[in-house]
């Protein structure tokens, strides 16, 4: 599968009527703001600036399509949950990702980001349960576990395996690159056909 270095930005959306038409079969990451998406798709494709990384949330405000040759996309979402995006540009977003995930064909799963020091808000279970009455495959990356000390990690991954319900949690950290290729495995299978 066309991977690394090959990845190309081909579209923004920041409206339902300008999301592009499918090239090829789509695998999409969700989560709050901030909790390292666009990191993540970055380190996943191997090129540190591909998507826009921000310091402050809410950096990335339309949806980005990132094409690996043809036979996959990836798509960066907006996040959710920060408090101080108003609450218009908020819904504008909400309304934009729920264009995006309904109507979407070429959809073969969504990667669901959680903070893996932070476990689960509100707004990933209901993102979690909204995307299972839409009948999408998701999966968990448990992120930035580079910022837990190894103690940590088993005692928070095992919470979130025990509060999610979702078949796979994988740890992963964009900075060091742990679980990428575990992620890499998930994503292949949900648009494996
Ligand atoms: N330590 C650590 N920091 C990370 C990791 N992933 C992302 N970050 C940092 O977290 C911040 C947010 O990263 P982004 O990738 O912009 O997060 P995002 O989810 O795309 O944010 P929005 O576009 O605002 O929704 C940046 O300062 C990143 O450097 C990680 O795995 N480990
Ligand atoms: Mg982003």
């Amino acid at each position: 599968m066309a991977r690394r270095g090959d990845a190309r930005f081909v579209a923004g959306a920041d409206r339902p009527d300008r999301i592009p038409p499918a090239t090829a079969p789509e695998v999409a990451f969700a989560g709050r703001s901030n909790v390292g998406k666009s990191s993540l798709l970055n380190r996943l494709v191997g090129r540190r600036s591909l998507a826009r990384v921000g310091k402050t949330p809410g950096r990335t405000q339309q949806i980005n399509f990132f094409a690996l040759g043809e036979q996959l996309t990836l798509v960066d979402l907006p996040g959710y949950g920060f408090a101080k995006v108003p609450l218009p540009v908020k819904e504008t977003w909400r309304r934009l990702i729920e264009a995006y995930l309904e109507g979407r064909e070429a959809l073969g799963g969504v990667v669901v980001l959680v903070d893996a020091r932070r476990g689960v808000s509100d707004e990933d279970r209901e993102l979690i349960d909204y995307l299972a009455t839409l009948e999408v495959p998701c999966c968990v990356a448990a992120t930035k576990i580079d910022k837990l000390k190894r103690s940590q990690r088993a005692i928070q991954l095992r919470k979130l395996a025990e509060e999610l319900p979702v078949h796979r949690v994988v740890a992963c950290s964009a900075t060091s690159g742990e679980g990428v290729a575990e992620l890499w495995q998930a994503i292949d299978s949900m648009v494996a056909v």
